[in-house]
């Protein structure tokens, strides 16, 4: 992505190193220097060979300390609008409950749903801003965020409202996934055709007609949706032009993969239980897969995604913290980074591409966000590290200098 030398500079990042992430790689440049036009990246490369008329007209220079440019982070699976608290049920597992049994008896996700419905937009928008406020001081500059604690047509909605004014309210990007499939309603227990029918005929298009989601996704699993009623989503959102993900192969293998693959989806999640055919349609049909270990973590599961599958096959591999009040109450990026490497050993480098261009593949975003590379949005995170590494072996430290989205500065220390 080369461009001509910019003709005007808004601010100069010297003295620093830059891990572009371009490449498929960390693609390190040594003795760095970054510049930033407007809301993009103009120029990129060694500071020796910084343009000589550069120093001089430009209106900011942050000058890094020696320390590391990376990507902003790009969480591109979390569920992070919601009220209440399973902290009980936390204390339960830790008493030998299994996820899936609080789930049969009425808690787990429908607990949740039970809170969402009781609570207003205000108190919600309230809730998610505080763990939206916590990501971005992390260095999380794009976020996807997925309805799903709603289960009826009006907290749908709500929670959708909700995601579009964290995204009008906060500097960094929000893209919205519609979730409507994420559990059975209480008003459908007996009854999960009918709820997908009010999914596909009622909520899709309502959710269409406000423009308030760009993606679909679906709980495709033995306590969520079978395999025929993820089809009836999938088919109804690819006629609205929605985009498709789904939540694969987490807790058993439904071969959700392949058929979301089938309808072109541009992210499988949590894949622990992926076959070696589901992975070849996913690499056959170029879908992202996004692995989740702060979900593998909470649960104590053993079944590993397969990484080394997925390494074969060269299908990007995306991290993401899965932010959600049941099975991932992760708020870091850098203690996911580290659980990626030591959970489903990822490599540092791998981890680092999963959180930033990997993520932006999984959203469709690759071409304006996820590496440094000119023409792509200043979305930049300055860390004061020695190595890029150290973001994944610091477990739990996040040493963020500055935070800039759209070339505007919005954390510094
Ligand atoms: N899989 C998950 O890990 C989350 N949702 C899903 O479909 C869990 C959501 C929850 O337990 O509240
Ligand atoms: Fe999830």
């Amino acid at each position: 992505m080369k461009t001509l030398l910019p003709d005007k500079i808004d601010a100069l990042f010297i003295n620093c190193h830059v891990a572009t992430m371009a490449d498929n790689a960390l693609s390190i440049i040594d003795k760095g220097a970054l510049a930033v036009t407007g809301t993009t990246i103009s120029w990129v490369g060694k500071e020796k060979n910084l343009p000589e008329n550069f120093k001089t007209r430009i209106p900011k220079i942050i000058d890094c300390s020696k320390g590391w440019i990376l990507p902003g982070f790009v969480d591109c699976h979390t569920h992070l609008v919601w009220a209440g608290s399973r902290s009980s049920e936390f204390e339960m597992r830790l008493n030998g409950a299994s996820y899936e049994e609080i789930s049969k008896n009425g808690g787990g996700i429908l607990s949740t749903v039970k809170a969402t419905r009781n609570a207003s937009t205000d108190d919600l928008f309230i809730l998610a801003s505080k763990r939206v406020e916590a990501l971005l001081e992390q260095g999380i500059t794009t976020l996807e965020i997925k309805s799903g604690y709603g289960l009826n047509l009006e907290t749908e909605l709500k929670i959708l409202e909700v995601i579009r004014r964290l995204d009008e309210n906060f500097p960094l990007h929000v893209d919205a996934t519609f979730l409507g499939a994420h559990a059975l309603p209480p008003e459908y227990q007996h009854n999960p055709d009918g709820y997908i029918d009010l999914v596909t005929q009622t909520m899709l298009p309502e959710v269409k007609a406000q423009g308030i989601a760009t993606a679909v996704d679906v709980f495709c699993e033995h306590i969520g949706f079978t395999l025929p009623q993820t089809k009836k989503v999938f088919e109804t959102a690819k006629n609205l032009g929605l985009n498709i993900k789904l939540h694969a192969e987490q807790l058993s293998n439904s071969n959700g993969a392949a058929l979301a693959s089938e309808f072109n989806a541009l992210s499988c999640d949590h894949l622990e239980y992926l076959s070696l055919s589901g992975a070849k349609k996913m690499a056959q049909h170029t879908v992202a897969a996004v692995l989740l270990p702060g979900a593998f973590y909470f649960l104590k599961e053993t079944q590993k995604p397969p990484v080394e599958i997925f390494r074969n096959l060269k299908i990007p591999m995306a991290v993401s913290t899965d932010l959600n009040p049941g099975s991932s109450p992760v708020h870091s990026m850098t203690l996911i980074l580290n659980m990626a490497c030591m959970l489903f050993d990822m490599t540092c480098e791998e981890a680092l591409l999963g959180a930033t261009i990997n993520g932006a593949k999984a959203l469709g975003l690759e071409q304006s966000k996820g590496s440094i590379e000119t023409g792509k949005d200043a979305d930049l995170v300055v860390w004061d590290i020695d190595t890029p590494e150290d973001l994944c072996y610091l477990a739990g430290l996040t040493p963020v200098d500055v935070v800039m989205i759209k070339g505007n500065i919005h954390h510094t220390t």
